[in-house]
């Protein structure tokens, strides 16, 4: 974790990479969200428009609304004990944490040498042998959809250029556009730019229906979902002068809800309708088995700048920013890593003592 984790190439260079490979080996983490399915099947279709051999695939557990999407098919689910295909090169995306590629971790390692990262993650691990990361993107789907332009040695499109647009295909559009709503909340977090609403432009140009789409991805959940939701919710403890809330789902309530551990998504998010809320965590116990990690995930918001109620100007709204807390520095206490508002770890410790420490660390972080 201590090796820096930035760009050794360009954009156009990382083009050439994958436009040198022949077979090709695509992932992402385990547990994909949509960006990271979105980034996948999106360069997927893509390569293998240019008439390359593509092996994707997605670690478990993949949501059932993922499951449903177009160009899903492209993808296939990585079961333990499966042999990495021979590939001349290996992509991951959206990721470059080996806790986050742990399946698949030993077999990957051996190939770091034809690996190629892609990447908006503040950390990561895997000294891959070429990385392109670009932290300002709101998505990886962003860079995908820019590596894609690279490869088809196209900048970005004017509304009438459809028909030559690269991005021109309702499995890669459609793709893309889930990642990049995935990752910014419908387009509501500070990580959203000028250029995630062109590329969402551009893309609905190109025929993305993006309310078809908000139902398919956001509405399509199982009861068992908000019965998990109530758990979460009855587990809420609120502390630091209600600037933290803390969730605890424990294996008792997966077992007691039938609901399974992708069934979380989101759920951290709910606390921080709470103005005085800046930070959250959500503590997971795998039901599977006492040896599995306790999953901790953090997300944090700046507070209200002073005056706000008044039309506050940019500068306090800066201010506030800047007083938010980086929870990616709080998850690398645990071992974790992620964004600075959103981030999370995995813990090798019981579930008590996890949440006596993330409660403590969380205090600390605030004062
Ligand atoms: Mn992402």
């Amino acid at each position: 974790m201590t090796q820096s984790y930035e760009s050794n190439l360009s954009l156009e260079q990382a083009a050439e990479k994958l436009r040198d490979a022949q077979r090709l080996v695509v992932t992402t983490h385990a547990k994909p969200d949509g960006d990271a399915f979105g980034s996948v099947i999106a360069l997927t279709a893509a390569l293998q428009r240019m008439g390359k051999q593509v092996d994707a695939f997605f670690m478990p557990p993949l949501p059932h609304s993922l499951q449903a999407m177009p160009g899903a098919t492209l993808a296939t689910m990585y079961h333990e004990g499966d042999v990495l295909p021979e590939a001349d090169l290996y992509v991951v995306v959206d990721t470059g944490a080996w806790a986050q590629l742990q399946p698949i971790q030993a077999q990957l390692e051996p190939q770091l040498a034809r690996t190629l990262i892609l990447d908006h993650h503040l950390t990561g691990g895997a000294a891959a042998a070429w990385k392109y990361i670009d932290g300002q993107a709101a998505a990886a789907c962003e860079i995908i959809a820019q590596v894609i332009d690279a490869l088809a040695g196209h900048g970005p499109q004017t509304p009438d250029a459809a028909t030559s647009d690269p991005l021109n295909d309702p499995t890669i559009a459609n793709a893309l556009f889930a990642g990049i709503a995935s990752d910014t909340g419908w387009f509501r977090f500070s990580n959203t730019r000028p250029y995630t609403h062109e590329l969402a432009a551009r893309l609905q140009r190109l025929g993305v229906d993006h309310a078809d789409l908000y139902r398919r991805l956001e509405q399509a959940e199982r009861p068992e979902k908000i019965l998990l939701v109530r758990r979460a919710l009855d587990s809420l403890e609120m502390f630091a002068d209600g600037q933290a809330a803390l969730m605890v789902l424990r294996a008792s309530d997966f077992a007691e809800t039938g609901a399974q551990l992708e069934e979380t998504e989101r759920i951290i998010d709910m606390p921080q309708v709470v103005e005085s809320v800046r930070v959250v965590a959500l503590i997971t116990e795998s039901r599977n088995s006492r040896n599995e990690p306790v999953r901790v995930s953090f997300r944090s918001k700046p507070p209200r700048p002073a005056g706000a109620e008044d039309g506050a100007a940019g500068g306090d709204a800066d201010k506030a920013e800047h007083d938010a807390v980086n929870v990616a520095t709080l998850a690398a206490r645990f071992g974790g890593g992620g964004h600075a508002r959103a981030a999370g770890a995995k813990i090798h410790a019981p579930l008590e003592d996890v949440i006596t420490q993330v409660a403590t660390a969380i205090t600390q972080s605030i004062a």
